[in-house]
């Protein structure tokens, strides 16, 4: 198993037995239905095995970053199963009510990408580290651009309203600056990062720079027309020169929160500190009578944005975990069809 540490794979995954001439990978791209899959004998291409094609849910398919057992047969390969993930990165989609949307699979870090220009936004931020935090994935904060601003020190004052626990990398790919500390101190050998944030932050340029080389085309606003040609269109990964594997994403308009339950406190340390002292247990720190969390915003002591950016991100969580129960209730239905569609195609081997 040797060769495939270097792709990410670790004891985790420890297989079952690999059956018969079943060969393992790590899907490193996907278009269409085009899986492509980094194995011990070098990379394949790969499609769904007819098994796959019957899940019961699409997350079962397999997703950037799944490690897979394929049969091969010269360069072209079947997916035959998706091993057990590590964690998701999920996501709501823009529009859709419920859908949830699985952006990457088993990721030790997410890169998350603001531009210094306009981009900055506390509370975008902090949903970004909310969704991180509740699929079990370490943020790094990058903001990028720093040869556009004057103070950064500002915008470490900001992020530390939050409270949260990430580190922030002040970085320039024009410059050059922060990148060796991002890369030897943030992204670590054989362990799998994603980069994420807005269009035009400068993910594929710090992928680029990182790479110290030009393999994804950059989106120069600076373009006749303003066009940008080259924003990213697809979800890839790659191999740092340093071993780490690291994840170019297409810029995200939305990024919505999908986690269903726990004590949602838990996911906010600011507010949490507050909350232990309110009167009543339940408190949900919008009126009630003794809520320390609404004395803290009165009295100072708990930052009005922060607060605020809870509220809202409490408000979303509710409205998704509504929405996902009558899903739920649908999907089990149509689950029962499809199981028994499998079981009676099955028995007659059509
Ligand atoms: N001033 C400045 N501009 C930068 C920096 N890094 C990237 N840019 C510019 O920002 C623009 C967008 O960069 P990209 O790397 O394509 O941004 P992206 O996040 O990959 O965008 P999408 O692929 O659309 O999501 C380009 O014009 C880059 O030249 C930087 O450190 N400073
Ligand atoms: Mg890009
Ligand atoms: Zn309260």
């Amino acid at each position: 198993m040797k060769s495939l540490e270097q792709y990410g794979w670790d004891t985790f995954f420890q297989p079952q037995q690999l059956k018969g001439d079943l060969l393992l990978g790590r899907i490193t791209s996907i278009q269409g239905f085009k899986h492509y899959v980094i194995t011990a004998n070098g990379e394949k291409e790969a499609e769904l095995s007819g098994k796959m094609l019957h899940v019961a849910s699409t997350e079962e398919l397999p997703k950037l970053g799944d490690w897979v057992t394929l049969k091969t047969y010269d360069t072209l390969g079947y997916i035959i199963d998706v091993l057990p993930r590590r964690n998701e990165l999920a996501r709501k989609t823009a529009g859709a009510r419920t859908d949830r949307q699985l952006l990457a699979v088993n990721i030790d870090g997410a890169v998350i990408v603001q531009g210094l220009d306009r981009d900055f936004n506390l509370m975008r931020l902090d949903r970004y580290l909310v969704q991180l935090t509740a699929c079990n994935i370490t943020p790094i904060v990058v903001l990028n651009k720093v040869d556009l601003v004057e103070d950064w020190t500002k915008y470490s004052r900001e992020i530390a309203k939050l409270q949260r626990d990430c580190v922030v990398y002040f970085c320039s790919t024009y410059t050059g600056v922060g990148l060796d500390e991002l890369r030897n101190t943030a992204l670590e050998k054989y362990k799998t990062y994603i980069l994420i944030g807005s269009s035009g932050v400068g993910k594929s340029s710090l992928l680029n720079a990182l790479m110290q080389t030009n393999l994804q085309e950059v989106n120069n606003t600076s373009d006749f027309n303003n066009k940008g040609k080259h924003t990213t269109t697809s979800r890839d990964l790659f191999q740092l020169p340093n071993g780490s594997l690291l994840i170019d994403t297409p810029g995200m308009r939305e990024f919505g929160l999908t986690y269903e339950e726990g004590t949602s406190d838990d996911l906010f340390p600011a507010i949490q500190q507050f909350a232990d002292r309110c009167r009543y247990s339940d408190c949900r720190h919008l009126q009630e009578a003794g809520c320390a969390v609404i004395e803290a915003v009165q009295s100072g002591a708990l930052d009005n944005q922060v607060y605020e950016s809870y509220l809202k991100l409490i408000r979303e969580q509710r409205r998704f975990e509504m929405n996902a129960e009558d899903k739920k209730r649908y999907n089990k239905q149509s689950g029962k069809r499809s199981r028994e569609a499998n079981e009676y195609r099955n028995k007659y081997k059509y």
